[in-house]
């Protein structure tokens, strides 16, 4: 009897539980920049909410596919960090919900801006110039001049030298090939992507291998952000970081919530949290140097100073928007990726 008492105990309890276990807050974060930030984030989360987090570490351009492949069963609650046209995207294809933050007065106005040009279904988190880095001691070890433009890059003795990532996957080199187009039309942005493909050795997959592998000494020049080489350089790898003669494009990086998520009011608690000073000060635990959005949040010395870059007038609608980014996608499939090397 006495055992029989405690059981049916035990279930009563257990059943009693259940629903709170069921209720507690989750948060499913899908996140596009470096992985150690990606950590800082979940955690950090975690740690000053309660709220549980699942975070899954993808790519932008992945990323994006992945929200588009869930669209009428959405898995994931927000997508912070990577670069913003495919968060533009996901905005035009209706992927993602619009929300006003109340942390919206403290941010700068490219913040803000892409906000508006996307019906408050993104927002900007944090800025950065794109161009490349290369490995002095392998540079060196194979008698090559050091790089300073974008065209430097098509000479031949580059050959094998020079690695980026895949357009499809990365929004790094998503936002390589729109700026070469940008800075010098189509035709001839095309026919430089086409002379780049023969001094690559390996289109990866993550925006910031390239540069890691730079650091390891496996790759001399990677074409990434130039915080993503900053942060090898600090890291005490021998990596110089170029900032192209030509002029360069640069991203927002964007935050966005996944609409139709399943834990709608935990994503809103995650994107305000994401938009203060402190949380995006963090980012300079993990050498993260992008410019944050917050104007309050903290920059280091070690960061590239933007204002000395000499940056395009990137049109972030056309080349976000859901037909160019496809349309020059495809272009680069079917012309460039298939040429033999
Ligand atoms: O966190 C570094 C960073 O370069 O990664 C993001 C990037 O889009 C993610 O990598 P993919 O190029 O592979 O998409 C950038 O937003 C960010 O600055």
């Amino acid at each position: 009897m006495k055992k029989i008492g405690f059981t049916v105990f035990g279930v009563v309890a257990a059943l009693t539980a259940m629903p709170s276990m069921a209720n507690a807050e989750k948060l499913t974060l899908y996140c596009s920049a470096n992985e150690d930030w990606c950590q800082v984030m979940a955690r950090g989360f975690e740690e000053a909410t309660g709220i549980d987090v699942a975070m899954t570490r993808k790519s932008s351009g992945e990323t994006f596919a992945q929200v588009k492949a869930e669209s009428s069963n959405p898995k994931g609650d927000i997508w912070w960090g990577g670069t913003g046209d495919p968060h533009l995207q996901a905005a035009e294809e209706d992927l993602t919900a619009p929300y006003i933050s109340p942390m919206r007065g403290k941010l700068h106005q490219w913040a803000l801006d892409q906000a508006a040009s996307a019906d408050d279904k993104t927002i900007g988190v944090y800025s950065g110039a794109l161009g490349y880095g290369y490995n002095t001691k392998l540079l060196a070890d194979n008698n090559l001049a050091a790089p300073a433009c974008w065209k430097d890059l098509l000479k031949p003795e580059y050959k094998g030298h020079v690695q980026m990532a895949n357009p499809n996957s990365s929004g790094t080199a998503y936002t390589t090939l729109a700026t070469i187009v940008q800075l010098f039309g189509e035709e001839e942005g095309f026919t430089f992507m086409k002379g780049l493909h023969k001094n690559i050795n390996q289109y990866t997959k993550s925006g910031s291998a390239p540069i890691k592998a730079a650091g390891r000494g496996e790759n001399t020049i990677g074409i990434v952000f130039m915080h993503d080489a900053v942060k090898q350089a600090i890291s005490g790898f021998p990596i110089k970081v170029v900032a192209p003669c030509e002029g360069t494009g640069f991203e927002i990086g964007s935050m966005s919530i996944i609409k139709d998520g399943r834990n709608p009011e935990s994503a809103k608690k995650f994107y305000d949290w994401a938009l203060t000073a402190d949380v995006q000060s963090r980012a300079l635990e993990v050498n993260a140097f992008q410019v944050p959005s917050n104007k309050s949040a903290k920059t280091s010395p070690s960061a590239p100073d933007m204002s000395s870059i000499k940056l395009i007038d990137y049109n972030f609608k056309l080349y976000g928007s859901s037909a160019e980014r496809k349309r020059l996608l495809k272009k680069w499939d079917d012309d460039v990726s298939t040429l033999p090397q």
